[in-house]
């Protein structure tokens, strides 16, 4: 019995552990990558089958399944999957080299279905070709097991039949549920995109809407408004929180005369309003790209501590995002009159669900380390005596206003810029300062002041250009901001750690 067993269950855990390692990679590249394909093979397969039907299947699959149609498929799937699994396992035990081949122009079929879905690039086969690996690893040790096995009456070292049936249950078994759970990931997932769409358009007492003279719209210049599908992304959630609204709940506690609690729909009852906000990252390098610009509509923080009611002493709001992650942020930043936010919606759409879905928090002029609590769920009023954020003890200051700073966009570092007059451009920020002048020097020359663009907010950077008359050679273009205080950013160098990075930008480039 466990001899006829042997060698289709080697093809059924070849099949489930392929399965298995590709829905899990699929996971993570949904996550990781944010991508809009569908890694998932067994997706793509179902989908591509779905688009190929012929229309009597359908009706015939829609009469008798009704609702369930697409549950009747992904069991017509799986039936399918397990007899293809075992007469390969089958096959394979006979012939080990064709069986692998036959396997192995399965696993390029899933992937291939793949790469045909909607919005699918090269990248999201990479689950299906690494989960057919495995899969023909599994198939080739299995078989070879059971090969050994057969002669294992005359050798005390082989593997027992009984071993070999075992081990490819469990592989099966393992596989098996590594699926399972990959799709019920997909499905919260899918339940975050639902929501996301059901929300629609934030709209805002106090709309923002960007002057078109805020962006000087150069060649290689950072976006005014930075898009949220490359606006920086920086936490420590190694997949992304899928949170659904619906479940979703705020707490308010701590120093407080009454402790709050709202639901997602509570706070979208709220009066919104919008904030055009730069946010940074502490980590950020003189001239680094950790920093991004958006309007995000949601409801003032203060209004929320104002419901609590905050107790005399207090001078720090710890949050907490539904990971465990925390931020210390002063009190002072959460109830003075700028817009910090309980954030839903990021340049006009609902939060994507890497930077926070479905509310974050955003404090204008302070380090998102501090401040930016994304998937946020708790805050607790207590003070920095008490309690500490997630990176304090690792390292950072506890307090985190972000640093006067200016970056050079135009030209690039490195680049080679043709004689004559071209744009020398780039941005500037002291969130919630504001930027008053930006000056520019080329190798050991005079500052020149550049020209800047408008500034819509406070809260956000501003862009500056200076037209520069290129003479060939090597030259080093150097870049420095004064606020709207009249400081002017220091050119002493400090690295990120612990407070923020400093020191003037400069690029070299050559001209010819
Ligand atoms: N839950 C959670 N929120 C977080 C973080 C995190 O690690 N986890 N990182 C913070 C840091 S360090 C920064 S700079 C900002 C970045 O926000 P973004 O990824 O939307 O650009 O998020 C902040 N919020
Ligand atoms: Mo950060």
């Amino acid at each position: 019995m466990a001899s006829r067993l042997a060698a289709p269950l080697g093809g059924i855990a070849a099949g489930a552990m392929t399965l298995g390692v590709a829905e899990i990679g699929a996971v993570l590249l949904t996550r990781t990558q944010g991508t809009a394909g569908t890694p998932s093979p067994l997706l793509a397969v179902g989908g591509a089958f779905v688009d190929r039907t012929p229309s009597w299947l359908k009706d015939f699959a829609i009469e008798t399944f009704g609702t369930n149609d697409k549950i009747a498929l992904f069991v017509g799937m799986g039936l399918t999957l397990l007899v293809a699994c075992a007469v390969l396992g089958e096959i394979a035990s006979r012939f080990r080299t064709l069986g692998l081949i036959l396997f192995a122009i399965v696993g390029a079929i899933g992937s291939a279905a793949v790469l045909t879905r909607p919005g699918s690039v090269a990248l999201d086969m990479v689950p299906t070709i690494v989960g057919t690996l495995v899969g023909l690893m599994v198939l080739a040790a299995m078989g070879r097991a059971s090969e050994n096995a057969r002669v294992a009456a005359y050798d005390p070292q082989a593997p027992s039949r009984r071993g070999v049936v075992a081990a490819g249950a469990g592989l099966s078994i393992v596989g098996g549920a590594a699926l399972v759970w990959g799709r019920m990931q997909d499905q919260a997932q899918q339940a975050v995109r639902v929501a996301r769409e059901a929300i629609g358009g934030p709209t805002a007492a106090n709309p923002v809407t960007v002057p078109a003279d805020a962006d000087l719209d150069i060649d290689g210049l950072a976006s005014f408004i930075s898009p949220n599908d490359n606006f920086y992304r920086i936490d420590t959630a190694l997949s992304v929180p899928q949170v659904d609204p619906a479940t979703w709940t705020l707490r308010v506690h701590g120093m407080v005369e009454n402790e709050v609690e709202i639901s997602f729909d509570e706070l979208l009852d709220q009066e919104m309003i919008q904030s055009l906000t730069t946010l940074t990252c502490v980590s950020n390098t003189v001239g680094g790209e950790l920093i991004g610009n958006a309007v995000f509509t949601g409801w003032p923080i203060r209004e929320l501590l104002a419901r609590a009611g905050v107790q005399d002493g207090a001078d720090m709001v710890l949050s907490t995002s539904i990971d465990g992650w925390t931020a210390g942020t002063p009190l002072e930043a959460l109830t003075d009159d700028r817009n910090s936010l309980l954030a839903v919606w990021m340049n006009g759409e609902p939060l994507p669900a890497q930077h926070g879905f479905p509310v974050r928090m955003v404090v204008p002029g302070l380090y998102g380390y501090v401040s930016a609590t994304k998937w946020v769920v708790d805050m607790k009023v207590t003070t920095f005596a008490d309690d500490e954020g997630y990176w304090t003890p690792r390292g950072w200051t506890a307090l985190g206003p972000i640093k006067t700073a200016s970056r050079i966009d135009v030209p690039r570092s490195g680049a080679n810029v043709a004689a004559g007059t071209t744009p020398i451009a780039g941005v500037a920020w002291d969130q919630h300062t504001g930027i008053d002048k930006v000056e520019v020097k080329v190798d050991d020359g005079e500052w020149q002041e550049a020209d800047l663009a408008s500034e819509p907010s406070i809260d956000s950077w501003r862009q500056w250009t200076l037209p520069w008359e290129a003479t060939s050679g090597d030259h080093t273009i150097t870049v420095r901001a004064t606020n709207a205080d009249g400081e002017t950013q220091t050119s002493e160098t400090a690295p990120p750690a612990p407070s923020g990075a400093t020191g003037w930008h400069s690029v070299n480039v050559s001209v010819s």
